[in-house]
């Protein structure tokens, strides 16, 4: 392991609030709350905690939601219930397939009890951590309950409702001129490229599977790269990374690192936001690549090393992932990397672990094989040099 070594002073910051882990989508939804409460577990358990300052924010209010979502949609979720919902809306009572025009309600986003306070605590957190950031009080703060990246401003989409990668780049704008936006969920981050898509001081990058046609939520190909208006400040400031199924933990390193390491040369990002959807792993149940939890956390470290090496704050955030127990894994494992502990966890489970014993027996680890799943990489070497090749063609127009 060569991570830049963490400077005197580093501080990470932890920012959870258990309420979130008592919320529930339904039996059938593949949105597992409780891969938050075994994150958590983890990430205790190999006792990283005493590594970070641990904050539990307070849930944000209606006006702290209605700094980017419309007034009537946040409205409309806070009365929201299951049982008033079919009232309100009797259109969402048929048996099939009804039209998502209520607001985006629906299989996907399901209204359940609590939904408000569920969205008001997950964002509360990766409010709290931009706010952090900004005071200079944490170098690198974490909120795995959030990165819920597909909300629109007045609507739901894709399991998420409120987007708190938004709100929280809105409050680190009031100080920072220019944030970089990373995305490894195996989803278009779709909702965040739309609310920055007009400015230039919000870079958008994101990574993932496309097939317009039967994957969710089917934008993001390579040629959309902002406004295309000669006059739009946002014109190039986004990167669509379309990938095929099956990818490696190589080839999407070579990825990662060829095209932020010219985003962050060109447009020197003043802090940056990483969102970690761990649904890009092998053996996901939504997704499609071949991702090792070592290969995923590739992308954090080489965040963490420049934003270590430039004194620049960083956000990390979740979002996606369906296979609980490697969700918890990579974020546990990504937790470590974040307070310059990955060297030591690898194979140690600490002394005083529940079940330390019973784990090791079944040869338990933190990173299983992943790779070679489902399909094989189906991302050819040309396909790997034609995103290059954008991508740097693109870069050329933004001032250095
Ligand atoms: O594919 C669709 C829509 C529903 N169809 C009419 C098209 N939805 C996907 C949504 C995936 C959301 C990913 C969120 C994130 O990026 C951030 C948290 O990870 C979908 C899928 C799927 N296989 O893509 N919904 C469901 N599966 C689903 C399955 C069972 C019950 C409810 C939803
Ligand atoms: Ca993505
Ligand atoms: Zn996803």
């Amino acid at each position: 392991n060569n991570a830049i070594d963490k400077p005197k002073g580093y501080r990470v910051s932890w920012h959870h609030n258990p309420a979130v882990e008592k919320y529930h989508f339904g039996q059938l939804h593949p949105m597992k709350v409780w891969r938050l409460t075994l994150t958590k577990s983890l990430i205790m358990g190999y006792n990283m905690h005493h590594g970070m300052d641990l904050y539990s924010p307070p849930a944000l209010t209606k006006e702290d939601i209605a700094a980017f979502h419309k007034e009537d949609y946040v409205d409309f979720l806070s009365v929201a219930t299951p049982k008033n919902i079919v009232e309100m809306y009797p259109e969402l009572a048929q048996p099939t397939g009804y039209s998502s025009s209520v607001y985006g309600v629906g299989d996907d986003c399901p209204i359940f009890d609590g939904l408000f306070e569920y969205c008001s605590y997950y964002s509360g957190a990766s409010v709290d951590a931009a706010r952090k950031l900004i005071s200079g009080q944490s170098d690198v703060a974490l909120n795995w309950t959030g990165g819920l990246h597909h909300a629109k401003k007045g609507e739901a989409s894709g399991f998420c409702y409120i987007n708190d990668i938004v709100l929280a780049i809105l409050e680190l704008l009031y100080h920072h001129p220019r944030v970089l936006y990373i995305d490894i969920d195996v989803h278009h981050g779709d909702g965040v490229e739309q609310a920055f898509w007009s400015t230039d001081r919000v870079f958008c990058v994101s990574f993932h599977k496309y097939d317009r046609e039967v994957f969710f939520p089917g934008t993001g190909p390579l040629d959309s790269t902002g406004p295309m208006h000669p006059e739009n400040p946002g014109r190039n400031h986004t990167i669509n990374v379309p990938l095929n199924d099956g990818i490696t933990d190589q080839d999407y390193a070579f990825l990662f690192d060829t095209v932020i390491g010219a985003v962050t040369r060109t447009y020197d990002p003043s802090v940056i936001v990483l969102q970690c959807g761990a649904d890009s792993l092998g053996h996901d149940r939504l997704g499609c690549f071949n991702l090792n939890i070592k290969g995923h956390g590739h992308c954090v470290q080489f965040c963490t090393d420049y934003c270590t090496k430039y004194k620049k704050p960083l956000l990390v955030l979740g979002g996606g992932g369906y296979t609980p127990r490697n969700v918890a894994r990579a974020w546990a494992h990504e937790t470590s990397i974040a307070i310059g502990a990955a060297d030591k966890i690898d194979s140690i489970l600490p002394e005083d672990m529940p079940h330390r014993e019973a784990f090791r027996k079944e040869g338990m680890t933190l990173f299983p094989n992943l790779g070679g799943w489902k399909t094989q990489n189906l991302n050819t070497r040309a396909d790997i040099e034609r995103i290059i090749r954008s991508v740097s063609e693109q870069l050329r127009y933004i001032r250095g």
